[in-house]
């Protein structure tokens, strides 16, 4: 009698112990799903937050099935008397461990073929559009330096060798596109429902340029030009961020992306001093 009920003790502790495991892992799913990411402003980003949460619920899943399987095991057999062990045939120890293997390369991999790639191909492998609005970002330590081609549509010419204090991006003054060139450091603004093309550019080390709600993530790399486009949803002020340690000062890496109405874009655009 006194035995029975020191079983049953320990039966229902290790379910009270599964049940908040399992509690803790779908909850962390679940505010993963809900409250990660923070909210979305770009056209492309709602292909990105599908694939993240496709994974993050299957992988999910998985993980919880694997464990209960786990604890299964656990609790079936730690009742017997004693310990014993069976050999499984050569024929289920191969069936068993090919099929959960192909069944989580289905699951994983499948699910980045179908819906990850046609993101990847809109968000990488389209150039951008021809009305979109171009805008060069030049990381350094520590700052992001923001130049926009001016009525002419085209950005001057740059030579490292031109790089001094009072011209941080070694502009050109001899060529004509440089001339009305605009520049701006650590604040970019953007028209709302444009296509912005952003050729990202690095003066020193490798950064990572990141806008959290637009889900652009984009190493900068030193003597490479890098191409990339989002099309903003959402008007307001966003955070540029650098996903990338890049020294002492990276904490302090952070810029301001406002994202404006056409009209009050172009009206801001024009009023901007020219750099030369
Ligand atoms: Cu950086």
């Amino acid at each position: 009698m006194r035995e029975g009920s020191e079983r049953f003790k320990r039966t229902l502790e290790g379910f009270f112990f599964a049940f908040v495991l399992f509690t803790i892992a779908v909850a962390g799913i679940g505010l993963g799903v809900r409250r990660w990411l923070p909210p979305l402003a770009s056209e492309h980003g709602a292909g990105i937050d599908r694939m993240i949460h496709y994974l993050l619920i299957t992988v999910g899943a998985l993980f919880v099935l694997g464990h209960a399987a786990l604890g299964y095991f656990i609790w079936r057999f730690s009742r017997q008397e004693r310990v014993t062990y069976r050999l499984a045939s050569a024929r289920a120890e191969k069936l068993w461990s090919l099929v959960p293997g192909v069944v989580m390369a289905l699951v994983a991999e499948g699910g980045v073929l179908l819906i990850g790639l046609p993101i990847w191909q809109q968000y990488y492998l389209r150039p951008a559009p021809s009305d979109a609005v171009l805008v060069e970002v030049t990381a350094e330590q520590f700052a992001w330096n923001i130049r926009y081609p001016g009525r002419d549509g085209r950005l001057g010419r740059t030579d490292p060798r031109l790089i001094s204090y009072e011209n941080p991006l070694g502009m050109d003054a001899q060529d004509p596109a440089s001339r009305d060139d605009i520049v701006q450091l650590g604040v970019m603004y953007i028209p709302v429902g444009r296509p912005v093309h952003v050729r990202l550019r690095s003066k020193d080390t490798l950064h990572s340029f990141f806008l959290p709600h637009f889900r652009v993530k984009q190493d900068a790399v030193p003597g490479m030009t890098i191409d990339i486009w989002f099309t903003p949803t959402q008007t307001g002020e966003f955070e540029i961020a650098c996903a990338e340690l890049c020294g002492f000062g990276h904490f302090q890496m952070r810029g301001v992306l406002r994202v404006l109405p056409p009209e009050e874009f172009e009206r801001w655009l024009a009023a901007q001093p020219t750099f030369f």
